[in-house]
């Protein structure tokens, strides 16, 4: 089988993430998505709400599973039998990071990364800008699935 991961942290699911998973699941019998547990550094969502925004829109996709990791990227994709990790590239300067990372992972564990360029309608959006537009009530609804916009709204916006 072959199964591939898409990593981050998803805090949160931005439109532009649910882009690359979806055309990922369409190259491989399955595809991990797979939320990282950052010890140092909290987020917006819990690990658990991430999780659970995840497996909401991403139930169209009979092949797509939501997961989460801490530790090494690799160590995850060894124990699950993932033999390729799948990057959105939005910018030049994403690339610069990307391709260390994904150097330091083949050479940790042979997994291969596969970049793929992100749809133009979602080469702007990061979940940190959204975030920061939701805090001071601007509109993120074409950016984001309408289940995280209200979510966004009912924790960020104060009346
Ligand atoms: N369009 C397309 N793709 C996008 C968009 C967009 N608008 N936004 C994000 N993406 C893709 C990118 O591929 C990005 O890498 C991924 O979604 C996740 O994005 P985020 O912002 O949710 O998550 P990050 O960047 O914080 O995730 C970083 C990882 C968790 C992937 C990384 O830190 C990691 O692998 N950590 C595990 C520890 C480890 O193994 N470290 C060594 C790495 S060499």
């Amino acid at each position: 089988m072959r199964r591939a991961v898409c990593p981050g942290s998803f805090d949160p699911v931005t439109n532009g993430h649910l882009d690359i998973v979806g055309r990922a699941s369409k190259m491989f019998d399955e595809v991990v998505v797979a939320v990282l547990i950052n010890t140092s550094k909290a987020g917006l969502f819990t690990v658990e709400e991430r999780q659970e925004m995840l497996q909401e829109v991403t139930a169209p996709y009979d092949n797509v599973r939501v997961d989460a990791f801490q530790g090494l990227l690799v160590d995850f994709c060894r124990a699950n039998d993932i033999s390729a990790i799948v990057k959105g590239v939005r910018v030049a300067g994403d690339f610069d990071y990307e391709l260390q990372m994904a150097q330091m992972n083949y050479g940790l564990g042979a997994i291969e990364t596969l970049f793929m360029p992100t749809n133009p309608k979602y080469s702007f959006v990061s979940s940190s800008l959204i975030k920061e537009v939701a805090k001071w009530g601007g509109d993120v609804s074409p950016h984001v699935p309408d289940l995280v916009a209200n979510l966004l709204r009912e924790r960020l916006v104060k009346p």
